[in-house]
């Protein structure tokens, strides 16, 4: 197999349309240009194709299809998606305001932190496209590679907290997310959103020039990459595609990377062949050899990945389907060039939230906020969107978003403290100590009204399905048990819900499939419990399952656990 991204590809099979779609693009321009001048609310589907690939997704307002009159003969209410790409999930004060005002002026006042530590705006219009994304470049963000065939938001645990490991991984994300980051779509980005200065000739760049690792066609699908430290999974390595997990010696000195590869969490309702699948251990590099082991496996995947079927094209469909110790063998015999080191011994154990008040170790202070399922908004009396942007605008505090939808506030002088503390209570913003365990564990991912792909609500049912579990919790005395519980709305996975203790996902209607007996450190996948659950009977069946795990579990075993080791038949025997 050629890793020569400038060899004309001799496929075996056909390829799937947004091949030919990026084949034409030359680099990702397509006619996005024109596309955006003209009068229509929407794009073709190159153009929808291709704008993903600059950080945007074509939606609808699945709210107003369903409040339209039946028969009405007006179209669809296209709005726009811009997903961020923030390696690690930091922000300057200064750049999260302007996201604040972005987001108020073009989108639809909210700002919604992503599973992946990035920030979503919804509800923009068309033709405020180019204004928006003009906006936050201007304070150097940018949502190029947010979303399309290429790698995606580079995760990487954000506390700023004293030792060498995290600074080291939050590092080494930047450099990851800047090698892999397109090189010709960088120059169509700033074409399009920027300058509008247009190259000629690209067509007939030679693809080593042009896009030195992705080549021509990009890769057959999206790839993600993400940092994690043995007692702090609070990315969940298992469900990247190649995962770092930081090793060190008995000083704490980072020695090097435990490295994964395969981890993904989609599946397609029907399609038996596709699986939510935790990545398997590959190796370990030195840290001086991350980069280019990122860019090694990305052209192993560029290469062998499935190009024809779009449900298939994930990395991990190449390890599960190779095994990965010919994997390896691929990988060191034609990417690699070199022996790769044996993992060292390094066992995840355990995955810190990062919430409430702690010391950086440089005199400073980080505030860590749950934000529920990522929706920073105002409503009713908490102000979280306001207070942010007070807290934000007075104390100057840099930002963070973590992995599990949550946002630090960094970088805060002791003497601020304080301040930060009460216009916390002025904008009514709950602490993280005053909220239950299971709401801060818990995440769930936009669905409806947005994404065109959901077939059940989630970030707007979840929080009903929590408060209900917190009584329960409450009343059999288990409200100090930090049970993960995930809500998608459909089985893509987006908040990797089969890598947590509850796992609900969207069946259609108001019906959930229940999985459960994952482990809140993200090391092992849940197993399917019962099928199409109606949204009220999902709280009562988890207390009868409370109740045994209280009477029978064995010492401080975790719920997760216990699920584990008791199984599925007398789990269901139980809910019965
Ligand atoms: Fe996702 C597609 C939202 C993290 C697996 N995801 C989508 C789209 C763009 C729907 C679409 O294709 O039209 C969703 C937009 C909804 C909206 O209205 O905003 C969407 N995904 C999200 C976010 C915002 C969920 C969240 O609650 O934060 C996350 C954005 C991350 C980011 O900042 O980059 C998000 N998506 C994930 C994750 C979790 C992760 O990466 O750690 C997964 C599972 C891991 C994986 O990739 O397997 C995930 N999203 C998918 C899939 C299934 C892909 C597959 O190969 O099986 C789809 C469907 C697709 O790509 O066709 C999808
Ligand atoms: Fe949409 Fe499904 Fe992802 Fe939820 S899990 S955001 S419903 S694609």
């Amino acid at each position: 197999m050629t890793t020569d991204p400038t060899a004309a590809p001799v496929p075996d099979f056909t390829p799937s349309p947004v091949e030919a779609i990026k084949a034409t693009s030359q680099y990702l321009r397509g006619n996005l240009v024109e596309e955006l001048a003209s009068d229509s609310d929407h794009l073709t589907d190159e153009g929808k194709n291709l704008v993903k690939f600059h950080g945007s997704y074509q939606q609808e307002d699945r709210d107003a299809r369903k409040n339209r009159p039946k028969g009405a003969a007006a179209g669809k209410a296209y709005c726009f998606m811009i997903r961020l790409k923030l390696p690690g999930g930091k922000l300057t004060a200064a750049q999260y305001l302007v996201l604040d005002e972005l987001s108020d002026k073009y989108a639809n006042g909210t700002l919604r932190l992503t599973t992946r530590q990035s920030i979503q705006f919804h509800g923009i219009l068309k033709h405020d496209l180019k204004s928006t994304i003009a906006g936050f470049n201007a304070a150097l963000v940018t949502s190029l590679g947010g979303c399309g065939d290429v790698n995606r938001n580079v995760m990487a645990c954000p506390a700023p907290l004293p030792g060498a490991a995290r600074k080291q991984m939050q590092k080494l994300a930047d450099d990851v997310a800047a090698h892999l980051a397109p090189k010709s779509g960088t120059q169509a980005y700033h074409e399009i959103w920027l300058n509008g200065e247009k190259q000629t000739g690209l067509d007939t760049l030679p693809a080593e020039v042009a896009e030195p690792i992705y080549g021509k066609l990009y890769l057959p699908r999206k790839f993600k990459v993400g940092f994690a430290l043995p007692n702090d999974n609070c990315i969940d390595i298992l469900a990247q595609c190649l995962g770092f997990l930081c090793v060190t010696d008995k000083d704490g000195t980072p020695v090097g990377y435990n490295v994964y590869v395969g981890g993904g969490q989609g599946r397609s309702n029907g399609r038996a062949d596709t699986f939510a699948y935790p990545a398997a251990c590959l190796g370990f590099v030195t840290p001086e050899e991350v980069v280019a082991l990122s860019e090694a496996i990305i052209k192993l995947y560029r290469d062998h990945g499935n190009r024809a079927d779009r449900k298939r094209a994930r990395l991990k469909y190449v390890v599960a389907d190779w095994g990965v110790d010919k994997f390896r063998d691929v990988f060191v015999a034609d990417y690699w060039h070199k022996p790769l080191a044996e993992a060292k011994d390094a066992p995840i154990t355990n995955v810190d939230l990062h919430l409430g008040w702690y010391g950086q170790g440089d005199g400073k202070w980080f505030l860590g906020l749950s934000v529920e399922n990522g929706r920073i908004k105002d409503a009713g009396p908490t102000r979280l969107r306001s207070g942010l942007r007070a807290i934000a605008a007075a104390v100057g505090c840099t930002v963070r978003i973590s992995g599990q939808q949550d946002l630090l506030l960094c970088d805060i002088d002791p003497a601020k403290k304080a301040q930060v503390d009460s216009l916390l209570n002025e904008y009514g913003i709950p602490r993280p100590e005053n909220l239950s365990m299971v709401r801060k564990w818990s995440m769930a991912c936009p669905a409806i009204p947005t994404c065109p792909l959901a077939i059940t609500e989630s970030e707007r049912a979840l929080p009903a399905v929590i408060t209900q579990m917190e009584t329960d919790l409450k009343e059999l005395g288990l409200e100090g048990e930090p049970i993960s519980v995930r809500m998608t709305g459909c089985p893509n996975g987006c908040a990797r819900p089969y890598q947590s203790e509850v796992g609900l996902v969207g069946r259609g209607g108001t019906k959930y499939t229940m999985f459960i007996g994952g482990d809140s450190y993200g090391r092992r996948l849940n197993a399917e419990l019962q099928d199409s659950v109606p949204i009220e009977q999902i709280a009562p069946k988890l207390k009868t399952i409370f109740t045994h795990f209280k009477k029978d579990r064995s010492g401080r075993e975790s719920f997760g656990d216990y699920c584990s080791r008791v199984g599925l038949d007398a789990l269901r025997a139980m809910i019965a």
